[in-house]
């Protein structure tokens, strides 16, 4: 790893949390160390311009697991009622049905992302941005995410 990304790492560690809460088994604020210390994926993504990123996190189903969000098998019966309010810094909500997020149903990984083009995300986007790579709009890849609640939609 090049010095210039370990620093940055280091940056991200200082500062970002992430609050977890709502229908789970273990709510709980992550530190950008607990999230760090989950498996990293990447994902290329094309903007409006046609210029290529490459965005590098974790999948949000890990994020989740770590609270003991429903997940898997546990997505059946009243869960499906059930969904993910995602929050932001700028007061952005955003929803996401919880088989959109998780493996079992969905063949896409949504990422919550802490690099661009292996770059911290800059303040605007980050520390996490929300990646939904088959999504063509952007609307839902939600910047500055702080939080992560699954709530009964009725
Ligand atoms: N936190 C936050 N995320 C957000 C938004 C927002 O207002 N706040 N707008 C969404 C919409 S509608 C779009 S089109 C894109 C815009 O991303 P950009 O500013 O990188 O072009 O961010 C999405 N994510
Ligand atoms: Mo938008």
């Amino acid at each position: 790893m090049p010095a210039a990304y370990a620093q940055s790492a280091t940056a991200t560690s200082a500062s970002a949390t992430l609050h977890l809460e709502g229908l789970m088994a273990n709510p709980r604020t992550l530190t950008a160390a607990d999230i760090a210390a989950l498996p990293h994926h990447e994902q290329t993504t094309t903007d409006k311009e046609g210029k290529k990123h490459v965005y590098r996190g974790v999948a949000l189903r890990d994020v989740l697991h770590l609270a003991g969000a429903p997940e898997g098998k546990g997505i059946h019966g009243a869960v499906l009622a059930e969904a993910l309010l995602a929050s932001a810094a700028d007061g952005y909500q955003v929803v996401y049905a919880l088989p959109e997020i998780d493996a079992d149903f969905s063949p896409q990984t949504i990422l919550l992302a802490d690099h661009r083009d292996g770059q911290l995300l800059p303040a605007h986007d980050g520390p996490y941005q929300l990646i939904v790579p088959l999504e063509k709009k952007p609307t839902r890849w939600m910047h500055q995410v702080t939080g992560l609640k699954v709530v009964k939609v009725q």
